[in-house]
């Protein structure tokens, strides 16, 4: 029974043209497209990297002006029966090297080393020459792959395949063509990722090079990737059936541009050069709203204006701005802009030479625009000079942000990205400094049930990523519920192999089955008790719907007891898809005595209590909130925790920015709005981390899964002591539905996945690491951290009073449990704050809390913080 939406069902979407091509006027600047619209349109490729499609777009055209000039290269030619052709003149320059942000990115990127690369092709020829595959690695233009000639020349389109036999990120490929002859140049050609060889999904690059000898680079968004595949589609020249390349190399990850940050809009205007206000309400400040249901549109009723068109923003003063970012409309696609340009003024009159220029890809992703440099200004233009799809004379947009340069003490900054051999959709903090991740069946798809799984280890000391497929426990663990046990071990249940239980032990590196569920399920909650039984609840997505009451997994027999005293139905949403959706995901909170409160994302509260065959009684209402599914959870202090986002269904409804406070010391738990976050999300993934903050990455305003679209490009940073969300630095890649983050053991933040569609647009098989603002300096320096010197005892018990040494005098001790997160849901994480006190110089006693409802047995990272809140690395414990 396929969940999340089912990939076939619209994952092998037309090509955007087709899309552009149903469209023959502005009926969707009204909202009156049809459904499957907005369904095509989310297939469309991440383009959040746009900066660096322009450079593949621009070798598109610039290829396709280019002269078809015939060449036979003067020595001797293996193809007897070419033509002679006149030598072309010099070739012209590949005039894409001016996209400024373009190149500067691709510039940015290393070449990746081809040490153990392979490579294969569909054919080559051996006979009469040497055309094998294989001289397209050897570092030496005079030798070459080409398709076999001899004899019948196999047809066209030739393909050559690469294989990295690890997983990296990869952003462009760059073709050298052969020299001395211009046989077997390649014309137009797709570029094809896989994680495994087998699936390639739709293209990330097609085009046409142009015919000469110069090399080519072609970019795309930039991906994790094991094989790459380039599809020779036609000769560039059509004089034969040939392919040829002197050498294939990759770019790795371009890294970050700049670290940007979202600047806060209050006070802002905008205005347009034209603007539709009679037929729709089109006008410039809806692009300032926040409300991406809302957009600027140029005027369209009666005589259209022409393009260009152009919308100014006013900050009203001058700023430091480097970045802007475009979300297109969410009704329709007309008026998505394609070509555009960023100028800037100081008075509003005068405006400079383009900061930023080039042209977005035609789909419903937030894109970027990162400047040339950072400019000091109070009004930016944005020009734009074509419509993404050709559709007419319409200009449109959203939402325009605005961003300047992060300061790292305040915004925190990231790393590069890290290439999975698959779609981080779940993903656990292990004792031993890994983290284990997992997606379904298949490396970027589910579907079915399989009985096996792709799970992959990331050593967090070194990098590395070590793929395995798990298949002994006979459980396809897509959409599960997980629990991290108090011995360490996690506890994966039920999803696309709705009855089955799966352990997974960290110590020896081995999968395990346990009893099947009584109750077959797919996104059910989990919690570990404070007794180390393990509690579930819900999950109709997977195995039925409806009656999915809890049950109660025992670590001493590895059974499974039914609560019958626990049903669901006072837990669920209102979603408009009834039980199916409306028991997912539930926020559940251990506390004393086996007992747990589950607080959402309903928004009716319940206490449960696990006792014999349990009990639920009503715990009030999460304040004034609303349903929040999709909305997060996590436990920031003891008995605290804080709510955010969500949706009052599933899917295709507005998110929420809200955010509450949840107190749960007390016999009635105490709900409280709290500050807003600057963006609505669903889908969204927190962490808390050692300074009791909780940081939220990614989400959409609008939760559509498996869509890029409406993406919270802007993680938030919330602060206990002030109840507000501050922006961090912007990320570089969507995370959405199927996405995780998990708070590390040295205090950085782990944010990636997302995806998992098949041959969709919206995979992210990569993962990013955050730097929280605490650990830096304002220069982006890492700060002095205090580190944690003794020995500290692997397992400690509840109560125990353990002595701690420290290099220098600290202030404080915190406990984070290990996370394992998925679909927005973490359980496991919470904050435990310690007492402790000074015994010596830099020597202190800690107080692991005697209640197993406060420090809930399993892993936990210890942490020391200085009187600045500065982390030390965690030495990892086991409580319980
Ligand atoms: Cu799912």
């Amino acid at each position: 029974m396929p969940c999340c939406g089912w990939p076939g069902e619209w994952g092998r979407a037309p090509p955007v043209l087709g899309v552009g091509a149903l469209s023959r006027r502005d009926d969707l600047c009204a909202g009156r497209g049809p459904a499957v619209f907005l369904r095509i349109i989310t297939t469309r490729r991440s383009g959040t990297q746009g900066r660096l499609l322009i450079l593949a777009a621009l070798i598109a055209l610039v290829a396709g002006m280019l002269p078809l000039v015939g060449h036979l290269g003067g020595t001797a030619t293996a193809e007897s029966d070419v033509p002679a052709s006149p030598e072309p003149p010099d070739p012209a320059p590949a005039p894409h090297h001016e996209a400024a942000p373009a190149s500067a990115m691709v510039a940015a990127a290393p070449t990746l080393p081809r040490e153990g690369w392979t490579v294969s092709a569909s054919d080559e020829e051996t006979a009469a020459e040497n055309g094998r595959a294989a001289n397209v690695l050897d570092g030496n233009n005079s030798t070459i792959w080409h398709s076999r000639w001899s004899g019948t020349a196999a047809p066209l389109p030739h393909t050559i395949t690469l294989d990295m036999h690890r997983t990296q990120v990869v952003s462009a490929l760059v073709y050298q063509p052969r020299s001395g002859s211009a046989n077997g140049r390649i014309g137009r050609y797709a570029v094809h990722l896989s994680a495994d060889g087998a699936n390639w999904g739709t293209a990330v690059a097609t085009g046409t090079l142009a015919d000469d000898a110069t090399v080519k680079t072609i970019a795309f968004a930039p991906k994790g990737t094991r094989y790459l595949r380039l599809t020779a589609q036609t000769e560039a020249g059509n004089r034969g059936p040939w392919s040829s390349a002197a050498e294939l190399n990759l770019l790795g990850d371009p890294g970050t541009p700049a670290q940007t940050v979202d600047l806060a809009r209050d006070g802002w205007t905008a205005a347009a050069g034209d603007q539709e206000t009679a037929s729709e309400n089109g006008a410039a400040g809806n692009v300032l709203d926040g409300d991406a249901t809302t957009h600027w549109h140029s005027k369209w009723s009666g005589t259209a204006t022409p393009l260009p068109h152009s919308i100014t923003i006013d900050m009203k003063s001058a700023r430091a701005v480097s970045a802007l970012s475009y979300q297109p409309r969410r009704s329709g696609v007309n008026g998505r802009i394609g070509a555009y340009t960023v100028t800037t003024s100081t008075d509003g009159t005068t405006f400079g030479a383009p900061v930023a220029s080039g042209t977005w890809r035609d789909d419903d992703t937030v894109k970027g625009a990162t400047f040339t440099r950072t400019v000091s200004a109070r009004y930016v233009r944005l020009t734009a000079t074509s419509e993404a799809g050709g559709r007419g004379p319409w200009s449109s947009a959203a939402e325009i942000r605005l961003a300047g340069p992060a300061s790292p003490a305040v915004h925190g900054s990231w790393g590069h990205l890290t290439g999975f051999p698959l779609v981080p959709v779940a993903s656990a903090v292990l004792p031993n400094n890994k983290m284990l991740v997992w997606s379904a069946y298949g490396v970027d798809r589910f579907g079915g049930s399989n009985g096996y799984t792709q799970t992959a280890l990331l050593d967090l000391a070194t990098g590395e990523v070590t793929q395995r497929r798990v298949e002994n426990t006979r459980h396809d663990m897509f959409c599960p519920g997980t629990a991290v046990l108090a011995d360490g071990r996690i506890l994966i249940t039920g999803g696309s192999n709705a009855e089955r239980a799966t352990l997974y032990d960290p110590a020896t590196d081995a999968w395990s089955s346990t009893a099947d569920m009584n109750i077959p399920r797919g996104y059910q909650a989990m919690t570990l008790l404070s007794t180390k039984e393990a509690f579930v609840l819900g999950g109709s997505w997977s195995g039925g719907e409806g009656a999915k009451d809890g049950e109660v997994w025992s670590p001493a027999t590895g059974t499974w007891r039914k609560l019958s005293g626990v049903p669901a139905t006072t837990t669920l949403t209102g979603d408009p898809r009834g039980a199916y959706r409306a028991d997912n995901h539930q926020w559940l909170y251990a506390t004393s005595n086996g007992r747990v409160l589950h607080l959402g994302p309903s928004k009716q509260m319940n206490w449960i209590d696990t006792a014999g065959s349990g009990r639920i009684t009503a715990a009030g209402t999460r304040g004034d909130s609303a349903d929040a599914m999709n909305g997060n959870a996590i436990a920031y202090d003891t008995g605290k925790l804080l709510t955010m986002g969500g949706a009052t269904a599933y899917e295709n409804v507005s998110a929420t920015r809200r955010a509450y406070t949840v107190d749960a010391t007390g016999a009635t738990p105490v709900a409280a709005r709290t500050g807003d976050m600057g963006q609505a999300r669903a889908f969204a993934n927190s962490v808390v981390m050692p300074d009791g903050k909780v940081a939220v990455f990614g989400g959409q305003s609008y939760p559509v899964p498996f869509s890029d679209a409406t993406s919270a490009m802007t993680p938030e940073v919330w602060d206990p002591a002030t109840g507000k969300f501050t922006p961090l630095a912007t990320m570089a890649v969507p995370r959405n539905y199927h996405s995780v983050a998990n708070l590390l053991p040295d205090g950085r933040i782990f944010s990636g996945g997302g995806g998992l569609c098949g041959d969709c647009a919206t995979n992210h098989s990569d993962g990013a690491v955050f730097t929280p603002p605490y650990l830096l300096n304002a220069d982006g320096t890492e700060k002095p951290r205090p580190a944690i010197t003794g020995t500290v005892p692997a397992g400690l018990a509840n109560g125990a009073r353990v002595t701690v040494t420290t290099d220098k005098e600290v202030a404080s001790f915190v406990l984070i449990r290990a996370g394992a997160a998925t679909h927005s849901t973490d359980n496991d994480q919470r904050r435990v704050p310690l007492t402790s006190r000074s015994t010596a110089t830099h020597t202190y006693e800690v107080i692991i809390p005697s209640d197993p409802g406060v420090a809930l047995p399993g892993s936990y990272m210890l942490f020391a913080m200085d009187a600045q809140g500065v982390p030390s690395k965690a030495r990892m414990v086991r409580i319980g």
